[in-house]
């Protein structure tokens, strides 16, 4: 007789401030880059879910927007996503990214504020270990500043790293419940190719531009067509002032060109076919404090 060997699955939660590594860890542990990353703050405009599946175990991870204050609406819309996770009931574990490298602060003060209330299991990640200078004092002055936050289990990693990938899942495995396999073993995100698409335009834009312009980008999809196996793709890129849009076009419309071009590529290799984008930047002003427009893009009021 074959011993039946139970399964466990979780819905685990990335949370955290801006910058702290979420999007990182999450490409790190999946061993492919689905979440893009930048050093940008606020890269991660939307929860993406990835998906990791072991022998024995299944993790949707659900990365999410950093926890920030920010003056515009979408500034909160973003932040909400992952604050709701915290006491929506979906997921199981609760994965708090702290940043060593930088000092905690009033937007880590809130954020520890919150998970002090979570009901689900914490586990606190001290992230950017390389970075930091002394390693135990910093965390010792995290938990001086958050007693409450002691209880939980942590680990210290340093998430670029490929090792961190084993570090973290032995710390997170030993937690996951019992449970079915929500996804099939194939399925690496819940996202679609329109969604990724987006993302890759984005992620060229924020490498292609600086200041103030990565934050006034919003990147919508027009079309996404595939025909004979080919992927068209008609993106408009939001930005607030003709300033932006001038800096996003560039002499000759050289700076767009580029962003196409190398989403092009990033495209054409994540869908294994071949792919083109066309981009129209369009001035959509006060774009970031409009909430018909933002829930048209998706965006939730709560
Ligand atoms: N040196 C070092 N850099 C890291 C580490 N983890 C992440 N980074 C860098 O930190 C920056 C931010 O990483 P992201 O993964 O985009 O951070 P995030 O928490 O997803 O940020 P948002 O999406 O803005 O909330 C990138 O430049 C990463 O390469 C780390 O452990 N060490
Ligand atoms: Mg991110």
């Amino acid at each position: 007789m074959t011993e039946s060997i139970e399964f466990h699955s979780a819905f685990v939660a990335l949370i955290g401030r801006p910058n702290s590594g979420k999007s990182t860890l999450l490409n790190t542990v999946l061993g492919e880059r689905i979440s893009i990353v930048s050093s940008l703050p606020q890269t991660t405009q939307r929860n993406l879910k990835g998906i990791y599946n072991g022998p024995r175990h299944q993790i949707v991870f659900v990365d999410t927007p950093g926890i920030h204050e920010g003056r515009h609406a979408v500034n909160k819309m973003m932040s909400r996503q992952g604050l709701a996770l915290l006491e929506d009931g979906s997921v199981d574990i609760v994965c708090y990214l702290v940043d060593l490298a930088r000092d905690f602060g009033e937007e880590e003060d809130v954020i520890a504020g919150r998970v002090e209330r979570v009901k689900v299991p914490v586990c606190i990640i001290f992230n950017k270990a390389d970075m930091c200078v002394d390693v135990d004092r910093t965390r010792s002055a995290f938990f001086a500043r958050y007693p409450t936050l002691s209880a939980h289990k942590s680990v210290v990693l340093t998430a670029t790293e490929p090792s961190a990938r084993e570090k973290f899942l032995d710390t997170l495995l030993p937690m996951v419940p019992p449970g079915p396999k929500y996804y099939p073993d194939e399925d690496l995100t819940d996202a679609d190719l329109r969604f990724l698409a987006a993302e890759l335009v984005r992620e060229q834009v924020i490498r292609a531009t600086r200041e103030e312009v990565p934050h006034a980008v919003l990147v919508e999809i027009l079309q996404y067509k595939e025909q004979e196996g080919r992927h068209q793709v008609e993106v408009e890129i939001h930005v607030e002032t003709k300033g932006q849009k001038g800096i996003l076009i560039g002499a000759g419309g050289a700076v767009i060109k580029k962003i196409q071009h190398r989403a092009q590529l990033a495209l054409s290799k994540l869908a294994d076919a071949p792919a083109r984008i066309r981009c129209h930047v369009k001035v959509t002003p006060k774009w970031r404090d409009n909430d018909r427009f933002l829930t048209g893009m998706g965006f939730r009021r709560s």
